[in-house]
């Protein structure tokens, strides 16, 4: 009887198990891991079957009727050499001197971390990844690299996905042994919103390259040096992989009202960058707001200015950005960022499928099977319609962004941030609102976390109906946000030119900012210490998990307590993860390596007098009955 532990019986379901059961129940504390998993993965789709998935719950289209995904066509053979090969044959120097005289355009693939950060609010399943990861390392093995960790990526998987990150990465790296795996680092901010222990970011860093990251894309939100320097030296010292550091690019050198960003401070700051050890130099444009001349002036100063490869990446929120890699690649870039066709666009990476044919029967055209490349794009396309809550409603690009300059990857956080305030209505004026912001800064580089905090200014601004000259007149007695005072106390580091004095005291008040790194004021962490204390309070965790629980670690408890109670769900396919069964629907769950379950729900029971309905399974054939609290 595949339930006949503790778990499945009833008792223990309604919470009537005291010690007089435990003692005349022993059997049932014998448990068979296989079995147990299975069971927990049930409780999982009961419950989502009965309560809904929250995440989705209140977003929900009755009409919508998501395809099933084909996967695209693969022969399972090995997959050919490719760059991680490259990078283990020259070594980091040697790969950075290769790349920089590469003839042919490079890609990075983006689809599997910045497109669906910037597109549907960072919510792709390691489950829809997975069923792909493979098939592409052996049909396009020339791909430079898959971005597919970090930025958002870290904190969504545990907090709203339920799924261990390092899971998503160990995994990704079995399926694709050749192609250069990238993540996203925020400097001294790893992945998350703010300055970290400096061995903290070092242990980081190193377990991420062990697991499976190769090219670490580093930025400072404020192109701050300081912010970047020691995680350039981590990867340089404790990995053999590459350190790609970042010029965040804003403004528009084009532009000569614009003299704060111009031509020479990004050139300045790419010396700097090479002079702290990059490998790779990246032009990190966030908000999408190179355009496609001053691309051609950008490229070909940095070329002259640094002997580093070129990176480029970019978002196409005005719809322009294809322009500008054509001018990018004819000034000598090596490497652009694009995202498969259907999670390509609007606040996403220009299109992979087009850039390649926009390319075709010229000098820098590398060959891709464009027919391949499609049928992985229709994949993502039907994939993508099980994400619709998430569709940040944006339908065509927009020139507004070169005046808000919202970053491709918030845009598609800041509208339901707007709605949770209750502001959907007022949107167009927190666009303007971050606009004004970004003045009242000092004109900042806007990019995660800098970015947040001039997001949560601008909501803040526009609930409490206030005017940039409001803020300066009553700004001594308003209570600015948190995030806001953090920024302006230099807790995620200097911008160019310092802050704005006059706005600054309103905000600190009388609290003294400091100037010199963050992360000197943090306590470096006792590893050892902090490992013990760890195993006791989740025992069974695995050290990945500990430096999950450094960086989020509330985020981390409740983790931990939804895995606990229901095991590891990112098996659970992504229509049941997200919607649950109908009466009569069956799917299919791999609860181990080559181990899978049919499950079929066959009914709902009605609510019983204790708040729980009785759901009815069966499980490969068999009839399983769950009690599940309806919290309705
Ligand atoms: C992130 O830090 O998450 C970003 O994508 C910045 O562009
Ligand atoms: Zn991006």
């Amino acid at each position: 009887q595949f339930l006949k532990n503790i778990i499945g019986h009833e008792d223990f379901q309604q919470g009537q198990v005291n010690v007089d059961f435990i003692k005349d129940h022993a059997d049932l504390f014998k448990f068979d891991a296989r079995q147990d998993r299975a069971t927990r993965l049930l409780g999982f789709v009961g419950d989502v079957v009965v309560n809904g998935n929250p995440d989705v719950k209140n977003l929900l289209d009755p009409r919508h009727n998501p395809r099933r995904p084909h996967l695209p066509q693969s022969d399972h053979a090995a997959p050919a050499p490719g760059t991680k090969q490259k990078l283990h044959e020259l070594g980091p120097e040697g790969f950075s001197k290769w790349l920089r005289d590469e003839p042919l355009i490079h890609y990075t693939d983006t689809t599997l971390r910045d497109a669906h950060q910037s597109l549907l609010a960072t919510r792709m399943r390691t489950w829809d990844m997975l069923k792909v990861a493979g098939a592409y390392a052996q049909q396009h093995p020339q791909t430079f690299s898959l971005e597919v960790w970090g930025g958002a990526t870290f904190d969504v998987a545990l907090r709203f996905l339920h799924e261990d990150p390092w899971e998503r990465l160990a995994r990704l790296r079995a399926a694709v042994p050749n192609i250069l795996l990238q993540m996203l680092i925020r400097g001294a901010n790893g992945v998350g919103y703010k300055a970290y222990p400096d061995n903290l970011t070092e242990r980081f860093v190193q377990q991420a390259a062990e697991t499976g990251v190769d090219v670490f894309r580093i930025f400072d939100s404020l192109n701050w040096l300081k912010g970047m320097e020691a995680c350039i030296g981590f990867v340089r010292n404790k990995t053999d992989r590459l350190a790609e550091a970042c010029i965040c690019y804003t403004g528009d050198i084009l532009d000569p009202s614009r003299t704060k960003y111009t031509l020479d401070y990004y050139l300045k700051l790419a010396k700097q960058l090479e002079d702290a050890g990059a490998h790779i130099l990246c032009i990190k444009d966030m908000a999408g707001l190179l355009k496609p001349y001053a691309a051609t002036e950008l490229i070909a100063g940095l070329r002259d200015t640094v002997k580093l490869p070129i990176h480029l990446h970019t978002h196409d929120t005005s719809s322009l950005q294809t322009a500008t890699y054509m001018k990018a690649v004819e000034a000598g870039v090596n490497v652009i960022d694009v995202a498969l066709g259907s999670l390509s666009g609007l606040t996403s990476q220009p299109n992979f499928n087009s850039v390649v044919e926009m390319l075709r029967h010229t000098p820098r055209h590398r060959e891709f099977n464009q027919q391949s490349l499609n049928e992985f794009s229709n994949y993502w396309e039907a994939v993508r319609e099980m994400y619709y809550p998430f569709e940040s409603g944006l339908k065509a690009g927009t020139s507004e962004v070169f005046q808000h300059e919202i970053p491709g990857g918030q845009y598609s956080n800041l509208r339901p941030q707007a709605s949770s305030l209750g502001l959907l209505d007022k949107f167009e004026e927190v666009k303007q609102r971050f606009a004004d912001v970004n003045d009242m800064f000092g004109d900042i580089v806007k990019v995660t976390p800098s970015s947040k905090v001039v997001g949560d200014m601008a909501l803040f601004m526009v609930s409490n109906s206030l005017t940039p000259a409001d803020v300066m007149e009553k700004g001594e007695t308003l209570s600015f946000p948190e995030s806001v005072r953090d920024l302006f106390r230099g807790d995620i580091g200097q911008p160019e030119g310092g802050w704005p004095a006059e706005l600054q005291k309103l905000i600190l008040k009388n609290e003294a900012p400091f100037t010199d790194r963050p992360n000197e004021h943090l306590k470096p962490i006792n590893f050892n210490k902090e490992w013990k204390a760890f195993q006791e309070k989740f025992p069974g965790a695995k050290f990945t998990d500990m430096l999950s629980s450094l960086l989020y670690p509330k985020v981390f408890e409740e983790y931990w307590a939804h895995r606990l109670q229901f095991g590891d769900v990112s098996k659970v396919p992504t229509s049941v993860f997200f919607y649950g069964l109908q009466p009569g629907e069956e799917t299919i769950i791999e609860i181990a390596r080559g181990k899978s379950v049919i499950v079929r729900l066959e009914s709902v029971g009605t609510l019983n007098e204790d708040g729980y309905r009785t759901i009815f399974f069966t499980l490969n054939g068999q009839t399983r009955n769950l009690q599940v609290r309806d919290h309705a």
